[in-house]
């Protein structure tokens, strides 16, 4: 494959989620990717310690997903999905219906995590609506929730950084559930830690404060991987579930990052047996080759709105032009044929007791206040430096990269999510990498 030239003026491309000026001082280019390994601009090979950003569970540029993709764009690039169809819609939502959890088998198709959450907080209120209790219209969030950046998404997100500028225009009838995140109590937790299930209780004082009468859904991450890594405490989640039904209040899992496979399930609902209303999706859903999202809602929420309108009447008014694309529709079917092929849940499963003893092996070393995990992920916490939060693991971050390993920051906490097919040798690799660079960072 030829390449291009290296591009020198990067003025143009106003970058997300990203300090511009600092990055185009000192750019970090990826060029081509396969496998494990980014390759850079400058010939350099980066072992992909984030799966890009969560996405790329299967790995780069797979043979199977690239010829599916190729395929399609040359038998049918594209096809409306709004009053009509194309086959590889219908059979990319059977196979992902396949690995929901039971009952979970109708799948509205987006773009990105963002759409697919303000998917599901309207399909939440239509549903009420449809049931004849229009009034249930609050949404339910958590303090450093991640739910992507729509309007939706970062009214019931918790991150104060993405809400401030555009805090004059969030959605009205929202509140919030406290993060469960303490490292007083589960400081070096393995695995889900034991303190902190009480904290899903305050979800009845929100209750009592509201009416439920006037609660849509409670939506949460499983697992928060945005926001550093943060596990829920045992029996977290089965309380939330309980209160939930109890109040009639829908309960969304909001599993972008943690779907197929990150926890060694295809999704956290059957790690941790708990199964929400409605699940949200993206990335891993079709390796990420082809933008991609999806909302699974249950049969029963499904046909409640299918079925409410008149026939001939369009149920629900909602939808992307680019709604089960035929190329991202490819990539989902290739992706998912190839996730049961060759095991990969079951791998990500296998490997979690060796990823959780590399993590906590750093353990003690330089700043590391906190080291967690679950399935194939894992976070890193880091003492701030005085003044400077953020600056600690934004420096360790730029020295991994420059020492050939790519791995995700957010605050001072770094966090690991690897590609399911990381082998032994490489796991060691990435930690390894991350010690060597702690010991130098200031
Ligand atoms: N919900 C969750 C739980 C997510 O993690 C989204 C929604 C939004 O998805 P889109 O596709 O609209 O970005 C996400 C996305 C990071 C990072 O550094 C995480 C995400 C996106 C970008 C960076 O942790 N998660
Ligand atoms: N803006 C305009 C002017 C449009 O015509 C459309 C779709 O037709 C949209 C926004 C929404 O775009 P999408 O369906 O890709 O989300």
């Amino acid at each position: 494959m030829t390449s291009r030239p290296v591009i020198d003026d990067l003025s143009s491309f106003w970058m997300p989620f990203t300090a511009n000026r600092q990055f185009k001082a000192a750019p970090r280019l990826l060029e081509s990717a396969k496998g494990m390994y980014y390759r850079t601009t400058d010939g350099r090979e980066v072992l992909d310690g984030s799966a890009g950003l969560w996405c790329v569970n299967a790995g780069h540029a797979r043979e199977e997903i690239v010829a599916a993709i190729a395929q399609q764009a040359a038998t049918l690039d594209f096809a409306p999905t709004f009053q009509m169809g194309h086959p590889l819609a219908f059979e990319a939502a059977k196979k992902v219906a396949e690995v929901m959890p039971a009952g979970l088998d109708r799948v509205f198709f987006t773009n990105s995590g963002s759409e697919s959450v303000d998917t599901a907080l309207k399909i939440a209120l239509a549903y009420h609506r449809a049931r004849g209790e229009g009034q249930r219209t609050k949404l339910i969030g958590r303090e450093r929730g991640y739910h992507g950046v729509g309007f939706g998404g970062i009214s019931v997100g918790g991150i104060g950084a993405n809400r401030k500028a555009y805090s004059g225009q969030l959605l009205p009838a929202v509140d919030h559930l406290p993060h469960t995140h303490n490292l007083e109590h589960n400081a070096f937790s393995k695995g889900q830690p034991a303190w902190g299930a009480h904290l899903a209780d305050d979800l009845e004082r929100i209750i009592a404060l509201h009416d439920a009468s006037t609660i849509a859904a409670v939506i949460v991450e499983p697992v928060a991987g945005s926001t550093g890594v943060l596990i829920p405490p045992q029996g977290y989640l089965q309380r939330l579930r309980e209160i939930c039904t109890k109040h009639g209040i829908l309960l969304i899992f909001d599993e972008v990052i943690t779907g197929f496979g990150r926890l060694g399930k295809a999704t956290a609902s059957e790690y941790f047996g708990v199964t929400p209303d409605i699940i949200t999706m993206a990335k891993a859903i079709n390796n990420a080759a082809v933008p991609m999202g999806g909302v699974a809602a249950s049969r029963t929420i499904h046909d409640t709105v299918v079925n409410s309108g008149a026939p001939g009447a369009i149920e629900l008014f909602h939808g992307y032009t680019y709604s089960a694309h035929p190329l991202a529709a490819a990539a989902a079917i290739a992706t998912q044929d190839l996730y049961r092929r060759e095991g990969l849940f079951e791998r990500a499963n296998a490997l979690a007791p060796k990823f959780e003893a590399a993590a906590h092996a750093l353990r003690g070393e330089k700043h590391v206040k906190d080291v967690r995990n679950l399935g194939l992920v894992a976070g890193i916490e880091l003492e701030s430096r005085d003044g400077a939060p953020g600056a600690r693991a934004y420096e360790a971050f730029v020295k991994c990269f420059e020492a050939g390993v790519l791995i995700r920051f957010t605050g001072d906490i770094l966090a690991f999510s690897p590609p399911l097919i990381v082998s032994e040798e490489e796991i060691a690799r990435l930690f390894g990498t991350v010690r060597d660079v702690l010991a130098t960072v200031q």
